[in-house]
């Protein structure tokens, strides 16, 4: 079999053809079972027929969502398109698909897709040569037999070691080994960083702070909008940019604080401030120090007094909390009133980049007299030490009144709800699958993951990760993958790799060779979204998506809820122990549950009209409703989307109740304010014992920050690691997936973003293999000159499926978390946005293309 994918794949076939053939191949094995009498002409033949357009998933973590449709012959996509359901207007958006979705079916059908169960062959029980995870062969194996052999694997961990000695990551095999008795997972703050904790205790009242900034019809009302490490353009394709396009229409000036002068920027013409990463708290501090010192409520209005005294406590000595020290207030700490140091912009320069002059002017364009949007994306947040950050963001936007108003707010704008704020307009409903509870309450910190597999201990810190940190012992024997990728998206992947090759025993359900695969045992060939029963997606607030079935499951693919129920019974459990119903019912019950808002905008009602004659045609438990669509236009359509006008009952005002009558109310802080001294959140901070932090917003210098490429900082000399590097989220990619589409690699080929000045220094061309190495580990990349990372910042892009050389040890893929280590900070916030690295011309062997690099195709 593999040479007839490696045929195909390297021969010299247009690229058409070659997916055609590739995606006729996969369907003719899968339905025959097995066989291999695939020709082009086949293939060719098969576009010929009718076939029809079956509303397709796009079901992956990747900042947008959108309508992809495929037109299905034979259970082969030969083609694909987008939202055309009704025409495209500002107001009343079409959900179209980007690059990747549109490229999807050559992921579905791709040559490289696992097939079958496979053994690494030199395992064994107990793990054999442990050394050889990660580039040992693969071995076919049977269902039956994979299936018997991870039943056992669990079964002798549980039996010798107990439950805690497996540790687990999925919702499927979750379920299962909770049934089991328990198992070890994980929590983190992932995309969020600090603005997974701090807002809440704050005052805004949604943790990741989604809800915080007004929705995208009123944003055209803002005369500025400045955006703060925000990528829309790459990181929330679909339709963010068209929205951000129309506030540039209606007369907004962009204005955007980043390391890196991006798409998002380019396309608003926005003015740069270029900031080093990690050190936007010290450059706001500064901001702080400007409005506070140039402000004249008679001659130069800035701040917005009235809004400080309604709103906010402890912006200075008179709106302290009871029993705070009233010296530890921030406006006398900006003024160095009893520290000495007053943090000016120049005393904020010498640590974010920033000219103080430009400091000056960024300060001014805060102005309470102006309508203000100050938007910022996670990434700036997902820093080492930098809890702070979205309580000094609020703190900017509270001095200067750009809070729960028309035309102003301030807070979060990334990923799908990117420049659109407000709770969503439609919704699915859920699955109706009882819960089955964990009876163990350790949990292991992202950040933190390999290292407690690795040393035998962690810190728990409670099932919210919010308690005082406490030493816990650990022994893990098992690593479960099914679901995310975690060896490759959390830090510390050489330590990971150390975790993989310690364990007895590593299982992953995967798609494709993935790296938790690759590191893995036994590997389980599982089905994707196209091959399953159907189901719902979200994304922006106005509308929700339901796909179908494309296809039937590829070659011996199965879902991740088949799998565990096998296994459940092979640890003696009833399937309906595990699964009351079945995969179509689930699909069912989110149908039927889904709610729509009402056209006053104040309710929610029955989205979907379901019959008696739909129940028995689904073969479903159900009860007939009245709702807004019928089930059959539904699916025939895959979409409903709220339609919006100006003046209609579905826009969003962040905060505005509160802004309006702040005593009636209140925000869930402690104090019922926007807490500019803020004792809960430097408790629980302090508590932990990762990071010390004061009540108020201060920088803090990270153990992988900017001051860490010094050895010398007073006298600014540099160390062994003089740049910082930064993880943009890539276009090729949604995190690791779509990595493997040939596509997608020819279009964005990931090289390594490096400034044409720092590149000079260091002799370095475009197109040059570039080693970048830091305390945790190195990589290759090829390089791309640029004057879009400000000098000393590389760029090197999100999530490449790490490609060891075990011979040098070095990463050939340019995996992030490679080079980001281990270092939870914080509330146990992952930074793994930057870390500091050296760079330098690489004298090996030059790298290929990735596109150049033959897939891993097996059997
Ligand atoms: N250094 C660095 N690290 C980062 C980030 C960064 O900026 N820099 N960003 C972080 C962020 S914001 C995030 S959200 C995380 C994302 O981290 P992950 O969630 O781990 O990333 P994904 O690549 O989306 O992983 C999804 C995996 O699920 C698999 N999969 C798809 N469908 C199914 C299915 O039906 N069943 C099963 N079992 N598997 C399936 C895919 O093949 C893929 O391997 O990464 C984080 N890591
Ligand atoms: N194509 C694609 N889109 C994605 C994803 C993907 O993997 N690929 N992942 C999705 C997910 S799960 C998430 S969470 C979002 C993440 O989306 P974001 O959190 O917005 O992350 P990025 O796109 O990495 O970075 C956005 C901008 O922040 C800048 N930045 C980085 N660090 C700093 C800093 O310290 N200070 C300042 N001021 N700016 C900084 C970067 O240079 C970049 O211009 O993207 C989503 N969208
Ligand atoms: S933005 Fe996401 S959902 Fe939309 S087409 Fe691209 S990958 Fe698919
Ligand atoms: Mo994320």
């Amino acid at each position: 079999m593999a040479s007839l994918f490696d045929s195909i794949t390297h021969s010299a076939m247009s690229r058409r053809r070659f997916i055609q053939a590739s995606a006729a191949a996969a369907a003719s094995l899968s339905l025959a079972g097995c066989g291999n009498s695939l020709t082009t002409a086949s293939a060719d033949k098969m576009t010929a027929q009718e076939g029809k357009w079956i509303t397709a998933a796009c079901w992956h973590n990747c900042g947008g969502r959108c309508l992809n449709k495929a037109y299905v012959v034979d259970g082969v996509v030969v083609r694909q398109k987008t939202d055309d359901t009704h025409p495209d207007s500002p107001d009343y958006f079409q959900q179209r698909a980007c690059l990747r979705g549109r490229a999807q079916r050559n992921q579905v059908f791709g040559a490289d897709r696992l097939k079958y169960p496979m053994k690494r062959k030199h395992w064994e029980p107990g793990g054999g040569d442990k050394s050889l995870r990660g580039r040992d062969e693969w071995v076919r194996i049977s269902w039956d037999e994979a299936l018997d052999l991870v039943a056992a694997e669990l079964k002798k961990a549980k039996e010798t070691y107990g439950n805690r000695s497996l540790f687990a990551c999925g919702t499927e095999v979750g379920r299962l080994l909770n049934l089991y008795g328990g198992h070890i997972t994980r929590w983190g703050t992932t995309s969020y960083g600090a603005w997974k904790f701090t807002p809440g205790k704050i005052g805004y009242s949604f943790n990741a702070g989604e809800e915080t900034i007004n929705d995208r019809i009123d944003l055209r009302g803002c005369e500025t909008i400045i955006l703060l490490g925000s990528n829309p353009a790459w990181s929330s394709a679909g339709s963010p940019s068209y929205h951000f396009l129309q506030m540039k229409q209606a007369g907004a000036k962009f204005i955007g604080i980043d390391p890196f002068y991006n798409d998002t920027y380019a396309l608003l013409e926005a003015d740069w401030i270029p900031t080093r990463p990690q050190t936007d708290v010290a450059l706001l501090t500064s901001v702080a120090y400007t409005l506070i010192t140039e402000d004249d409520p008679s001659t130069n209005p800035l701040i917005d007094w009235d809004f400080l005294k309604r709103c906010t406590i402890g912006f200075d000595g008179d709106s302290m909390p009871e029993g705070a020290d009233p010296k530890e207030n921030f406006k006398d700490y900006v003024l160095g009133t009893y520290d000495g140091v007053p943090k000016t912009p120049e005393w904020a320069a010498e640590i974010c980049g920033v000219e103080p002059n430009t400091i000056r002017s960024l300060a001014r364009q805060f102005t309470k007299t102006k309508k203000v949007a100050f938007l910022a994306g996670w990434a700036s947040a997902r820093n080492q030490n930098v809890d702070g950050l979205p309580q000094m963001i609020m703190t900017i936007g509270a001095m200067t009144g750009h809070i729960g108003k028309p035309g102003h707010c301030t807070g979060v704008s990334c990923h799908a709800g990117a420049g659109n704020g407000g709770d969503a307009l439609v919704s699915p409903g859920k699955d109706g699958l009882p819960g089955v509870k964990n009876p163990l309450d350790d949990v292991f910190n992202d950040a933190h993951i390999w290292r407690s597999i690795v040393d035998g201990k962690y810190v728990y810190m409670g099932p919210g990760g919010q308690d005082p940190g406490v030493e816990r012992d650990v022994d893990i024997h098992v690593i479960y993958h099914a679901g995310r990728a975690l060896l490759q998206t959390t830090d510390g992947m050489n330590l990971g790799i150390e975790a993989h090759r310690k364990v007895d025993f590593v299982v992953t359900h995967a798609q494709f060779l993935t790296t938790t695969a690759k590191y893995s045992d036994i590997v389980l060939p599982i089905n994707t979204e196209w091959e399953r029963v159907g189901g719902f997606l979200t994304g922006n607030r106005e509308m929700a998506i339901m796909y179908s079935q494309v296809t039937e499951s590829l070659y011996e693919a199965k879902s991740d809820q088949w799998i565990v129920t096998e296994l459940a019974k092979r640890l003696g459990f009833k399937p309906e122990e595990l699964y009351p119903f079945d995969e179509k019912q689930q699909f069912f019950n989110k149908i039927a549950g889904s709610k729509v808002v009402t056209p006053d905008g104040k309710d929610f009602e029955p989205l979907v009209t379901i019959t008696a004659a739909d129940i028995a045609q689904w073969g479903v438990q159900g009860t007939p409703q009245q709702g807004r669509i019928t089930l059959p236009e539904l699916q025939e359509k895959g979409i409903y989307q709220v339609e919006r006008y100006p003046g209609d009952n579905y826009g969003y005002i962040a905060c505005a109740d509160f802004v309006t009558d702040p005593e009636n109310n209140p925000l869930p802080s402690e104090s019922g304010k926007f807490e500019i001294y803020c004792r809960s959140l430097a408790e629980v901070i302090n508590g932990t014992g990762f990071s010390k932090i004061k009540p108020i917003p201060t920088h803090i210098p990270a153990p992988d920050g900017y001051e860490s490429t010094f050895k010398d900082w007073g006298n600014k000399v540099k160390g062994d690691y003089p740049y910082q590097v930064l993880n943009p989220h890539y276009l090729r990619r949604s995190h690791t997936v779509f990595d493997n589409v040939q596509w997608l690699r020819e279009t964005w080929p990931n090289p390594v973003f490096i400034n044409t000045k720092d590149a000079e220094s260091k002799g370095i061309m475009d197109g040059d293999t570039v080693l970048l190495t830091s305390r945790h580990g190195k990589t290759l990349r090829r390089a791309c000159l640029t004057e879009r990372f400000m000098p000393g910042v590389i760029g090197l892009p999100h999530g490449a499926w790490v490609d060891i050389d075990e011979k040098t040890g070095i990463d050939t893929a340019g995996a992030d978390n490679i080079l980001c280590g281990s270092v939870p900070t914080g509330q146990g916030v992952s930074g793994w946005n930057t870390c500091a690295v050296n760079m330098e011309k690489y004298a090996g062997a030059p790298l290929i293309p990735d596109i150049e690099k033959p897939q891993r195709i097996f059997f």
